[in-house]
């Protein structure tokens, strides 16, 4: 049976919801179709730069905002010089020009970005779906999308709600729906963004389908002193994500989930055995004898990565995720979890060797899962030139000093808690942040302008990136619950989600792991540790200065928080957020 026949028949089995076990049959066969990955040569495909978007112009030197249309195509993408072209969803001006990654965005501090995305995209998806985990329903058919840009401080209407969602030509919208064009300020710090789909119950494969890109936002004038690498050849975006592939080049997903009595499809993370940068599998890029700066994201639904060079060259690390550090911090290894950025510089000057290769070894699941294979655990190959060269750049003892914050500027203390609920086979199931779905009234309520303690639990046996959309927060410190107690405390807190009542000062007084130096910055994603209390500030204002937002934050439909697995995300461990004056 080839690909497309099972993917058809999948979708028709699940609009009528048929068994499972049926689904499984049928499909099993087709699974052994898998293209060994092995196989394929490493290093062979030159590394893409995507196609840059400015969203300004320039009218007698002054910069001024141009409206950009960036449609989801489907298209034929390939990852590999060897694997036949795979069909995927991706962005782009046009469907000939779309890619994966989508185009990046180029943004400059104080011109805003007008993005009209339009949805192209045909009435059934590429990857399987599950209609038990609720996903956007359209009456109408077609594919819901919404897109957000991660790390963006902007208003609720243009944050991409999960429920904010259209299908082709916005013929249908969802609940949250209100307007075509998003607005986003730029008013924040510089640093890195990601744009990515959103979309209710579909995050995950709307994805994996290869709805993401990159976004920068630049300020010249705080940036251009500090004299890091820049322009387009020494200054890149390294989309980083993990895909499977069968031997028609079709992007794998399992169809059969871990209980599917209960989720025919979901299954808690999606691994692929290809690691792919820029849209190519285990690329090469020729550099210079000097520096570089690349703004590496992660955009793997669940695969952690543990960065280092086969040569022991360093990674001198600038910002974590959309802000700069304050100043650089040199390390051998960088530990990413999915959704979060390092903004790295690179000296190829002080290479030992010829090549090197960026490589991997976070176990996954991370931390105590499988160790990374041949494959996994190398990411792309850089080809060093023999000529050395004057090189203009520089690496700063300092970077951008934020005013400090610390617990003291605390307006509450916020407990939340991660919980993850398993079949009679230990299977999970599903995942909730509080013990409450994303449809359950909205319990977190920051008061514009202010900041918050958030003493995040994770009672689970996983490590979550926690991503919270609108605010910023430092990681202050990471406690291990006591073992002993753990289970009285754990069944407490399943029972009453209530961590005062539950006792957490009793429990949390284990070992304490320090924050490595180059995440003591402002992020927006954190890994949260399991079996530890992870106490966060954030803050729901800018970090450069007191001004308060440009719009109006506590608009509906509001903003969110969540786990940036997206297999978590899309299966409930998201809750909404609601900004009040
Ligand atoms: C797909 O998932 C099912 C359920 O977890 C598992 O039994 C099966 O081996 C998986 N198939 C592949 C090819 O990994
Ligand atoms: C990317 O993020 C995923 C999901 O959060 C994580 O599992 C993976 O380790 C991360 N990879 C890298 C390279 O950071
Ligand atoms: C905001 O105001 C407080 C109190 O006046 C000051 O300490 C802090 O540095 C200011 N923060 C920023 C980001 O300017
Ligand atoms: C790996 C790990 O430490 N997991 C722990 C996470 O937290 C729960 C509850 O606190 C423990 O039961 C797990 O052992
Ligand atoms: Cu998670």
């Amino acid at each position: 049976m080839d690909s497309m026949l099972c993917r058809r028949r999948m979708n028709i089995a699940m609009v009528l919801i048929l068994t499972l076990t049926w689904l499984g049959g049928i499909c099993g066969e087709f699974e052994e179709q898998l293209f060994e990955v092995g196989k394929l040569k490493m290093f062979v495909d030159e590394l893409p730069d995507m196609p840059r978007l400015h969203g300004f112009h320039s009218v007698h030197g002054v910069l001024k905002p141009i409206s950009l249309q960036i449609g989801m195509f489907y298209t034929k993408w390939k990852f590999h010089r060897d694997l036949p072209p795979t069909p995927v969803f991706a962005y782009g001006t046009s469907r000939r020009s779309a890619t994966v990654p989508g185009p990046t965005i180029e943004a400059v501090y104080g011109v805003d970005t007008y993005v009209t995305w339009r949805n192209h995209l045909p009435s059934s998806h590429i990857l399987p779906l599950d209609l038990t985990i609720s996903p956007a329903a359209p009456k109408y058919g077609g594919i819901p999308t919404v897109v957000h840009l991660h790390g963006g401080i902007h208003e609720p209407s243009s944050d991409g709600n999960a429920d904010a969602w259209f299908t082709a030509g916005f013929r249908e919208t969802g609940p949250k729906w209100t307007k075509t064009t998003m607005h986003y300020e730029n008013m924040q710090q510089p640093g890195n963004m990601w744009y990515h789909d959103h979309a209710m119950g579909l995050t995950r494969v709307n994805l994996l389908a290869g709805l993401v890109g990159a976004y920068i936002l630049r300020h010249n004038t705080v940036e251009a002193p500090l004299r890091l690498p820049t322009g387009n050849e020494f200054d890149r975006p390294l989309v980083v994500f993990d895909r499977s592939f069968r031997k028609d080049g079709s992007i794998y997903m399992n169809a059969t989930g871990n209980n599917p009595s209960i989720h025919p499809q979901w299954q808690p993370e999606y691994f692929g055995d290809a690691i792919i940068v820029n849209g190519k599998a285990w690329p090469r890029l020729s550099v210079r004898r000097r520096k570089y700066r690349f703004r590496i994201i992660n955009a793997s639904n669940a695969r952690f990565f543990r960065f280092f060079f086969s040569n022991g060259l360093d990674f001198v690390v600038v910002g974590s995720d959309s802000a700069y550090l304050s100043k650089p911090v040199t390390t051998k290894s960088v530990l990413l979890s999915p959704s979060e950025i390092v903004d790295v510089v690179v000296d190829f000057s002080k290479s030992p060797s010829r090549t090197v290769v960026l490589a991997n070894d976070a176990p996954y699941p991370y931390p105590g899962g499988d160790p990374v294979n041949e494959e996994s655990g190398k990411v792309m190959k850089f080809i060093v030139s023999d000529d050395y060269e004057a090189d203009t750049w520089t690496i700063p003892n300092k970077l951008i000093n934020y005013p400090p914050a610390d617990v003291s500027n605390a307006v509450l203390t916020r407990y939340i808690s991660m919980y993850e609920y398993v079949s009679d086979s230990d299977e999970p199931t599903h995942l909730y942040v509080n013990g409450l779905p994303y449809d359950a009234p909205v319990t977190e309520t920051p008061k514009a302008g202010t900041t918050e303690v958030w003493e995040v639990i994770n009672l689970t046996e996983d490590n979550h990136p926690l991503h919270i959309h609108l605010g910023l927060f430092k990681v202050v410190e990471q406690t291990a619950l006591l073992a002993a107690g753990l289970e009285e405390f754990t069944g407490c807190m399943t029972k009453y989600n209530d961590a005062v009542m539950c006792r957490i000062s009793k429990y949390a007084r284990g070992k304490k792991t320090a924050v490595t130096a180059h995440e003591r910055g402002w992020k927006n994603v954190f890994k949260m540790m399991p079996g530890h209390v992870t106490r966060i500030l954030v803050r729901f204002s800018y970090i450069h200065s007191n001004a308060s937002y440009p719009f109006d934050p506590t608009q509906e439909p509001g903003y969110v928080y969540h786990c940036h697995i997206l297999d978590h995300e899309d299966n409930m461990m998201m809750r909404p957020l609601k900004v009040i004056k």
